[in-house]
């Protein structure tokens, strides 16, 4: 209960802020992309990660104001950096099965755009399995309404949810991200490598872009792009960065 008001009064009093992780793509090395990540700037414990806090948000529901106010920051952001020519970049944001039940998302997702002025394919909203399988045919409805408005969607820490791949072929999503467990062991366990070589071949066989996650290491790396994955994201690049350090690297990029 303590956490719950404290959730609530960090919301109201500007206590969360943003993290943006790069998304590097594979081929030509530029910064391509940027995750979006929540933290909790507490007074007095500082910085709070989000395994702490995001489940009792889902709980009580104040993911939904929290996840609205990710969304709207993330997309002024991006906004502001392609305004300082930092390039076509797109931002991806992590959703909740509770806020991507909420039934006006899609207007919501509608009137950030329209405020920030971000072009729809600058955005992504990441899903995982877990979430669409949650209620299935209400997550693909909303998917689909916001692929018809142009926005990107993603299935996050993809491989160790419960779909199948008969739903699969049922979401209309752009983007597969492989879960960083499958990268972890790559070099060292041939089921992990196995299961990264479907991954990516899946994609490629309908038509996705795929991102690994957790890339921490060269020889990781190397595997990746011998097998065509088009994206990474982890330590190898950066971890995920305060705004003025993510600007900083936008900017030696450039
Ligand atoms: O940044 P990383 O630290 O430690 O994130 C931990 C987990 O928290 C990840 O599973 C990530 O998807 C989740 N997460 C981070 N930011 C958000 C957010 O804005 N909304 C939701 N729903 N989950 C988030
Ligand atoms: O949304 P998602 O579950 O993908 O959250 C990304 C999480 O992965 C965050 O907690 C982030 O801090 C973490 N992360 C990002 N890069 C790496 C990495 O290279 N290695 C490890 N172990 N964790 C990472
Ligand atoms: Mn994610
Ligand atoms: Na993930």
């Amino acid at each position: 209960l303590e956490l719950e008001g404290a959730l609530r009064h960090a919301l109201a009093h500007g206590e969360f802020e943003l993290h943006y992780q790069p998304q590097v793509d594979v081929a030509s090395g530029q910064v391509v992309g940027m995750e979006a990540l929540l933290r909790w700037r507490h007074p007095r414990l500082g910085l709070v990660q989000p395994e702490r806090f995001i489940g009792l948000a889902e709980e009580t529901g104040l993911i939904v104001p929290i996840g609205a106010w990710v969304l709207r920051t993330a997309a002024l952001q991006n906004r502001a950096w392609q305004r300082a020519g930092y390039g076509p970049l797109r931002i991806a944001v992590n959703m909740s099965a509770r806020q991507f039940a909420e039934p006006g998302l899609a207007r919501e997702v509608a009137a950030v755009l329209a405020e920030s002025g971000l072009a729809p394919d600058s955005l992504e909203v990441e899903v995982t399995e877990s979430l669409v399988m949650t209620d299935a045919e209400a997550a693909i409805a909303t998917m689909h309404e916001l692929k018809a408005m142009g926005v990107a969607m993603s299935i996050d820490d993809f491989g160790t949810g419960y779909s199948s791949l008969s739903y699969l072929k049922r979401f209309p999503v752009d983007v597969l991200k492989i879960d960083r467990s499958f990268v972890h062991d790559l070099a060292g366990d041939s089921a992990d490598a196995a299961m990264v070589d479907a991954i990516i071949s899946l994609a490629r066989g309908l038509r996705l872009r795929v991102i690994a996650e957790g890339v921490e290491t060269c020889a990781q790396l190397d595997y990746l792009r011998d097998q065509g994955c088009d994206l990474v994201q982890g330590y190898l690049y950066s971890r995920a960065l305060p705004v003025a350090e993510a600007e900083q690297l936008l900017r030696a990029g450039r």
